[in-house]
């Protein structure tokens, strides 16, 4: 069962606002969650695949590891999956909540009778649902087309609800997002219901710089498919190669920042908004951040939106954590 909150009628009035507020903006800008059609999704996964893009391996290594322990400890009845993407990971989760090891038949079930994955990317969402309710007789999955930003208050399924909000994609907003973002997750869950939370940690900005910048190129083609997405829906013109991919680390901010530099002097139109807009040779565009995450950070942030730390786990070299957050405070 999959509903549609996202129909393509409101995600082309929500493109075209934020299209125009961010190409007229200075320093120009677009949100990230723009990057995935059905092609910036493949685009991500090829990501999660290369040499350089550690993140994906060091969650699952932590995933591998911990899946029987998140089940003991939350005893979930739904996981609910924001940003599920192709959900390849959460089929660790979802063996460890319903009592068995991957690919194992099960010992004893688990309580576990529903997963909910959310995308604003259709196509990914539908294949990861179809794939799930086949490799999983008898879980109901209830997939949602929505925005984890706007479509929170929409989500099924019963008490205990795990919410999973994996890969990272918290880094994607910037802080005043998350903070809103947090507040919202705290305001649909009951006390004593869980978050299940993927950071990226800090680290060498080398490796960092590396994980954004690929020698295949497959992090760059993934930032100008945000152009491509324009032009498609919303009939932009902009000349797709002549804008080249940049990733930088700001050390004050402790993010990686994605660009798309124009190589040379460009006006762009966006008839479906009515815009005109130039670009300057070398101007950037910003279109994600991806912020990395330090210990204190995360405990500060979740505690500040009314969550009590369950558990705090990392891979083995420490590059990625994996921590799980109770609704409520302790004496809730
Ligand atoms: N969770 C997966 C995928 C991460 S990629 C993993 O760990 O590998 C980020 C995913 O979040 C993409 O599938 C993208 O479509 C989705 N996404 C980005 N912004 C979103 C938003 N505002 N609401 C819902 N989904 C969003
Ligand atoms: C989805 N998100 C966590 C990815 C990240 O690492 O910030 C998106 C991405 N951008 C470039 N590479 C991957």
């Amino acid at each position: 069962m999959i509903d549609v909150h996202l129909t393509p009628d409101h995600a082309f009035r929500a493109l075209s606002a934020d299209a125009r507020a961010g190409l007229t903006a200075d320093p120009k800008w677009l949100a990230p969650k723009w990057f995935y059609d059905a092609r910036g999704s493949e685009l991500f996964e090829e990501i999660t695949r290369l040499p350089e893009y550690y993140p994906t391996r060091a969650e699952r290594e932590i995933l591998e590891a911990r899946a029987g322990e998140i089940a003991r400890l939350t005893g979930a009845r739904t996981l609910v999956e924001l940003g599920s993407g192709s959900s390849e990971k959460t089929r660790l989760l979802l063996d460890g909540l319903r009592g068995r090891g991957a690919g194992e038949a099960p010992a004893e079930p688990g309580p576990l009778t529903t997963f909910v994955p959310l995308d604003v990317s259709e196509s990914a969402l539908r294949d990861a649902a179809r794939a799930i309710t086949a490799d999983y007789p008898g879980l109901v999955v209830h997939g949602v087309v929505g925005d984890f930003t706007e479509h929170l208050d929409r989500l099924p399924g019963d008490a205990p609800r795990v919410v999973a909000f994996l890969g990272g994609t918290i880094g994607n907003l910037l802080p005043d997002e998350r903070a809103e973002f947090f507040a919202s997750v705290r305001e649909v869950l009951e006390p004593g219901e869980w978050l299940l939370l993927g950071t990226d940690l800090v680290k060498d900005p080398d490796v960092l710089v590396a994980a954004y910048d690929d020698s295949a190129g497959v992090t760059a083609e993934f930032n100008r498919n945000v152009l491509r997405v324009l032009n498609r829906r919303l009939g932009a013109d902009f000349e797709v190669d002549a804008f080249s991919h940049v990733a930088v680390w700001d050390a004050e901010n402790e993010w990686i920042e994605m660009h798309l530099r124009a190589d040379r002097a460009m006006s762009v139109l966006v008839p479906q908004i009515g815009l005109e807009i130039e670009f300057a040779a070398g101007e950037e565009l910003s279109t994600e951040i991806s912020a990395k995450f330090r210990r204190e950070g995360v405990e500060a942030e979740l505690d500040k939106a009314g969550f009590s730390p369950g558990a705090w786990w990392t891979d083995s070299e420490d590059r990625f954590a994996l921590s799980l957050w109770r609704a409520g405070s302790v004496h809730e």
